[in-house]
């Protein structure tokens, strides 16, 4: 069986939600192991050595032993294993490239300038103001939100690969929901709000959400 660390609020989110889609379908469950980041269970010996040499969640033991560390690659991972192709585009078809991009593009270009927001210090190079990492990380998220929304809006679809819902607008809808100022993102990127909305009505989503609020 899968085991997921994950914490409220954080990036496990949709790596959940992908595998509250593969345990409707398939019937295959997973455990869920909350990691408490605010006593600093991701900091412990332990952790560090056995599930995230970083200190970080998520992470995913997959069924052969082997520990996942990037919520991108749980995400991928997990999506593939759903039946149908049901969130993850064919390998063989046209869509598999813009999806590939779009998780990517979140964790590397959209989640990696959250954590400059939010976890500022750590960001902060020695003689540097922290206001200055933060104010300038607000202005690359808005580029970067930006470009999602061009995306969505020059294809017309609600979702960023298909038709129908991938992995992609899962992930990037949790990055969405991670922004500061909901009327701001509202405002200004509405295609990829309402992407987020539709996203958080798809029933493995709900679920993971409502796991990740009751925290
Ligand atoms: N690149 C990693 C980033 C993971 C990450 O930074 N997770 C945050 C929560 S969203 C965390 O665990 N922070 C705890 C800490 O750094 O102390 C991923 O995509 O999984």
């Amino acid at each position: 069986m899968h085991e997921l660390f994950w914490s409220p609020r954080s990036g496990s989110l949709a790596p959940m939600a992908i595998l509250e889609a593969l345990k409707e379908t398939t019937g295959e469950g997973y455990q869920a192991t909350k990691v408490d980041t605010k006593a600093g269970e991701h900091g412990t010996p332990d952790y560090l050595a056995n599930i995230h040499p970083l200190g970080t969640v998520p992470a995913l033991k997959t069924e052969n032993g082997r520990t996942l560390m990037e919520s991108a690659a749980i995400a991928l991972y997990v999506a593939d294993l759903v039946p149908d192709n049901a969130l993850s585009p064919d390998k063989t078809g046209g869509q598999r490239g813009a999806y590939l991009d779009w998780i990517i593009f979140g964790s590397t270009s959209i989640y990696t300038v959250y954590m400059r927001m939010y976890q500022t210090a750590q960001h902060t190079p020695e003689g540097i103001e922290q206001n200055r990492i933060a104010e300038l990380a607000g202005i690359m998220i808005r580029d970067r939100w930006a470009v999602v929304e061009q995306a969505l809006a020059a294809h017309g679809r609600p979702w960023l690969v298909r038709n129908d819902v991938t992995a992609a607008d899962l992930y990037l809808a949790m990055l969405a929901l991670w922004y500061p100022d909901e009327v701001e993102f509202r405002r200004s990127w509405p295609r990829v709000n309402a992407m987020k909305a539709a996203a958080l009505e798809v029933p493995c989503m709900a679920r993971a959400q409502a796991i990740h609020l009751a925290g």
